[in-house]
């Protein structure tokens, strides 16, 4: 079975009338919904003569009608290019130009709309669809009779584009077969135990690889409900948990849920399992974590490239600190630069092989080449060791790359941009950590003529063109960036000197 939503669809519950989805106003859809609402967006994707391979943007808020969206593209083998909804014009508009979609589906207030960014681009439909699940998406369906059947696909076509930044700041569409995501999901739906008594909480956004395919992938292939939440609220959390088994977040959902008074007995009555992921969980944190709840929060690690790498066991020891083993079918190696395989305890390069990963970056064929060695590894990026059993610690990035709250933010990017503002010689962008985010942005500038800088006027300049989360939270004046005998910058020596500037 290669096409993912087949599969998806042969784990439907028996009685259709089960629960898919409830919202937080206790709107509920079920499975019959699902497959009723799917087949209805695929009807009418299918009047706009898109083929097979031709690419959709949605850029919308979370609501159920956007994962029928999603659903309705993988039925007709149409790829999926889900985009983030904070994204301002001028990153929308590269990727517009990047990916030439056939349909682009967006929310009402979304840049695309406001600034009219279709006009110049030709060919190029447009729809609506807002938070709460209308839109001109659905306009056009009363008059459309014919069934759509789900599209043949082979496991190597693509099912969805998600973009990732790299040192050159120039955002990469990471190509995700069909077979990565059905691989992935049996995996580590098996792995992680979801049963048909699961009820998993969804906070996360549904742009990326945890909220659309980690979360939605058990959820689908246990045929079983989740609370739906539009984004993570501490209070709507505490809230929903004594209603669920699972949680799957990010570090920041749990650094704020230990903060909580009402993270009690009461509220976990029901859990089994927290998954954390797309950021370090701290040691400290996690073990805090257990003292007050009795739960070893299960760290597993994860790219966009890869989807799901390693993961701590589920019934075995969970090792904080760690984000222990490769997952079945896939090798991880730890290699020296000129990918020597390493001996376990030995620090180097994380490197990744299996049905797993990623076919390519969309229209980037060199870039592809360049991140994998000769015997068809995947050159992660991020620095580590495997113990004696096969854990996995990871100990920092070979990327220039921060983490912020689950977000990546890649300071090439915001450099590039500052050093383009008026008054500004040069800048350096870099991650130092932050009580909430774990790590928090930061520019260090360098004026040009000594010319006043003023922070929160750079930041609205910055806001123009840059997704909110990406703009530094802080920015500092310095005479003169510290550089190496190779005249690079030594971002070590400006996150020392940084690196209490959250401190509480
Ligand atoms: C929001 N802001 C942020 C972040 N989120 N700034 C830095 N980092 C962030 N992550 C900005 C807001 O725009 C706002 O800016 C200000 O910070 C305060 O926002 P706040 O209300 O505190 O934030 P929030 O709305 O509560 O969001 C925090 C969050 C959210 C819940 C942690 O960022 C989130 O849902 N993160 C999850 C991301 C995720 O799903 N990553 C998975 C990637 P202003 O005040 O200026 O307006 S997939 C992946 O990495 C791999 C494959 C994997 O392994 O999973
Ligand atoms: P992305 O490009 O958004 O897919 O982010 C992938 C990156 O997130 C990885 O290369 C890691 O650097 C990081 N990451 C994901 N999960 C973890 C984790 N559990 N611990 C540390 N880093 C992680």
């Amino acid at each position: 079975m290669s096409n993912l939503y087949a599969l998806f669809e042969d784990r439907f519950p028996v009685d259709l009338t089960q629960n898919f989805i409830a919202t937080k106003d206790n709107k509920t859809y079920s499975y019959q919904d699902l497959l009723s609402s799917t087949s209805q967006i695929a009807k009418i994707l299918s009047s706009y003569k898109l083929s097979k391979g031709d690419r959709v943007i949605f850029q919308v808020k979370k609501s159920p009608e956007a994962i029928f969206l999603y659903l309705a593209c993988l039925k007709l083998g149409l790829i999926s290019v889900p985009l983030n909804t904070s994204y301002t014009a001028s990153e929308l508009s590269y990727f517009l130009d990047d990916i030439e979609p056939g349909l682009v589906v967006c929310d009402p207030a979304s840049p695309i709309i406001k600034e009219n960014l279709l006009h110049t681009r030709k060919n190029i439909s447009l729809l609506t669809l807002d938070k709460h699940g209308k839109g001109s998406l659905f306009k056009s369906s009363d008059n459309i009779s014919h069934p759509v059947q789900a599209t043949d696909v082979v496991g190597d076509d693509v099912a969805c584009i998600l973009y990732t930044s790299g040192t050159t700041g120039k955002p990469k569409g990471a190509m995700i077969t069909h077979e990565n995501l059905s691989s992935n999901a049996l995996t580590v739906h098996q792995s992680w135990g979801f049963n048909n008594d699961d009820v998993l909480l969804h906070a996360l956004p549904i742009f990326h690889v945890h909220g659309l395919f980690v979360a939605l992938n058990c959820v689908l292939l246990s045929g079983t409900p989740m609370i739906f939440l539009p984004e993570f609220n501490v209070d709507d959390i505490i809230k929903f948990l004594p209603r669920v088994t699972v949680l799957m977040g990010v570090p920041t959902f749990y650094s704020r849920l230990l903060l909580h008074s009402e993270l009690n007995d009461t509220s976990l009555k029901n859990i089994r399992l927290f998954i954390s992921g797309s950021a370090p969980l701290l040691k400290e944190m996690s073990d805090d974590f257990y003292a007050k709840t009795g739960h070893r929060i299960l760290e597993r690690y994860g790219m966009t490239e890869t989807v799901m790498i390693a993961s701590n066991p589920l019934n075995e020891e969970r090792i904080p600190g760690t984000v222990g083993q490769a997952l079945p079918n896939i090798a991880v190696r730890i290699t020296t630069d000129d990918d020597m395989t390493l001996e376990a305890g030995e620090t180097g390069n994380i490197q990744v092989s299996g049905p797993n990963v990623f076919k390519g970056y969309w229209r980037n064929p060199e870039k592809y080449q360049e991140e994998f060695t000769k015997d068809g590894f995947f050159k992660t990026g991020d620095v580590g060791f495997l113990d004696n059993k096969g854990y996995l610690t990871i100990v920092g990035r070979s990327k220039d790359l921060i983490i912020s709250g689950g977000y990546n933010v890649y300071p090439k990017e915001i450099e590039s941009i500052m050093n383009a503002l008026d008054g500004i010689h040069e800048s350096a962008v870099i991650g130092v950590p932050h009580p909430d985010f774990g790590e928090g942005v930061i520019a260090v500038v360098v004026k040009e003529n000594n010319k006043k800088i003023d922070e929160s006027n750079l930041k609205i300049l910055l806001k123009q063109e840059l997704a909110t989360y990406k703009v530094p939270k802080r920015i500092f004046d310095i005479s003169e960036l510290p550089l190496n005998v190779m005249g690079k910058v030594q971002k070590n020596t400006l996150r020392e000197r940084y690196n209490s500037v959250f401190d509480t």
